[in-house]
């Protein structure tokens, strides 16, 4: 590989960032049931422990994502203790998510509920949601609603839309400056009839009803599939409105499966629009880049170290396509020049300048194999070992 191409790895390396779930490192699973392993994290303080391995050693995941009802129990309450094990582990808060989905109170919905009390207690738990963000100085809250219906003629769904849209506003109220709200779109589960935020063009009038700071969220899995995800990306990109991403990979619906894993040219494809984006306009895409994946059967902490090695050589290989080629093709109408662009910058064997980045960067070389010889697992196997395991993160 010549030098110009590996300068463009490592630039890319550089600047690229990706947010772990704590929820990644608790034993969460599948609506059967999960098979719990002994390692994973219980406290918030086991899953910001963990995650800081995975940054130790990849050095892409400076942040740590926080679901306010399992790692913020107390609410508020907890923030300040949350902040202080952050800074112990080196890590900074990301993204806060409130909880819309596990209490009892939200059978019917949560913002889409007719009942103007659950709506409240609701808008209440969002608003608290935006407070712990404000304290603990993260920009992010992430939302993604269960709300929806199983049966047709059950749901007003006009009415529901018209009730997202005064509760998303009223909530973006509360924003201070920075802060974004980031809406997420799913077109079915937990409800099988219709989800009321169920795809990208939903979500992109909700956040433009809600007001300028709200953005919308790709979650990769979350589209019915053979949809062109990347178009999404560069439509949202091209209005200003791509607020970030949840990645995992899916062979059939929303798996949580190990990015990557079953489709690597689909995440390819997604990092090449936005970097095809920032060369055509010269301006960075703020986007948030965000693991969102449970791994039932893998490891955890293995698993996100698969994902953030995998993100990396993605956005290197994405680093290699000649974007001025590909414009030139592109407006030649030479289809074939232009398809090769993409094709050959992902044929590309990226892992000797990975590699070179690693070693100047102090990181060790092959990350996986550094996490099996440092002892980590089998000490927090022990430590972790016996205790009551908890439920609370437990979710479909
Ligand atoms: C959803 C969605 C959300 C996540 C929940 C638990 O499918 O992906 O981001 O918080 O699952
Ligand atoms: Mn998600
Ligand atoms: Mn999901």
């Amino acid at each position: 590989m010549n030098v110009h191409k590996s300068d463009s790895i490592v630039g890319a390396l550089e600047t690229f960032r990706i947010e772990l779930p704590s929820w990644g490192f608790a034993n969460t699973g599948t609506r059967f049931g999960k098979y719990l392993q002994p390692a994973a994290a219980v406290t918030t303080d086991e899953k910001i422990s963990d995650a800081a391995q995975v940054q130790a050693l990849t050095g892409s995941c400076p942040s740590v994502a926080l679901h306010v009802m399992w790692d913020l129990p107390r609410g508020i309450d907890d923030a300040d203790a949350v902040a202080a094990a952050m800074k112990r582990h080196g890590l900074r808060p990301g993204a806060v998510n409130p909880n819309l989905f596990q209490d009892q109170a939200y059978k019917h919905g949560s913002f889409g509920n007719p009942s103007a009390a659950v709506r409240e207690r609701a808008l209440g738990h969002c608003r608290d949601s935006v407070a712990i963000a404000q304290r603990l100085q993260s920009r992010d809250v992430s939302l993604w609603f269960a709300d929806g219906s199983n049966y047709p003629g059950t749901a007003n769904i006009r009415a529901r839309k018209r009730l997202f849209e005064e509760c998303l506003a009223a909530l973006h109220g509360d924003l201070g400056p920075g802060q974004r709200l980031v809406i997420e779109y799913k077109p079915f589960e937990p409800a099988f009839y219709h989800t009321d935020i169920a795809d990208w063009g939903m979500a992109l009038h909700l956040a433009r009803a809600a007001g300028p700071q709200a953005k919308v969220l790709v979650d990769t899995g979350h589209h019915y599939l053979s949809q062109n995800i990347e178009q999404i990306v560069a439509w949202l990109l091209s209005e200003d409105m791509l607020g970030g991403f949840h990645f995992n990979d899916r062979r059939y619906a929303d798996d949580d499966l190990t990015l990557g894993s079953i489709d690597p040219y689909q995440v390819f494809r997604i990092f090449h629009e936005i970097r095809f984006f920032e060369w055509e306009t010269g301006t960075p895409a703020d986007v948030a880049f965000v693991v969102d994946q449970s791994h039932n059967l893998k490891g955890k902490i293995e698993s996100m170290i698969q994902t953030v090695s995998q993100a990396q050589a993605l956005v290197a290989k994405a680093a290699l396509v000649d974007c001025a080629a590909l414009a030139a093709a592109q407006q030649a109408s030479d289809l074939v020049r232009a398809e090769s662009c993409l094709q050959d910058a992902f044929a590309s064997d990226v892992r000797p300048a990975i590699r070179e980045w690693r070693s100047g960067r102090g990181l060790p070389i092959d990350p996986m194999e550094a996490f099996r010889a440092s002892g980590y697992l089998e000490r927090i196997t022990q430590e972790r070992a016996g205790r009551p395991n908890s439920d609370a993160s437990a979710y479909a």
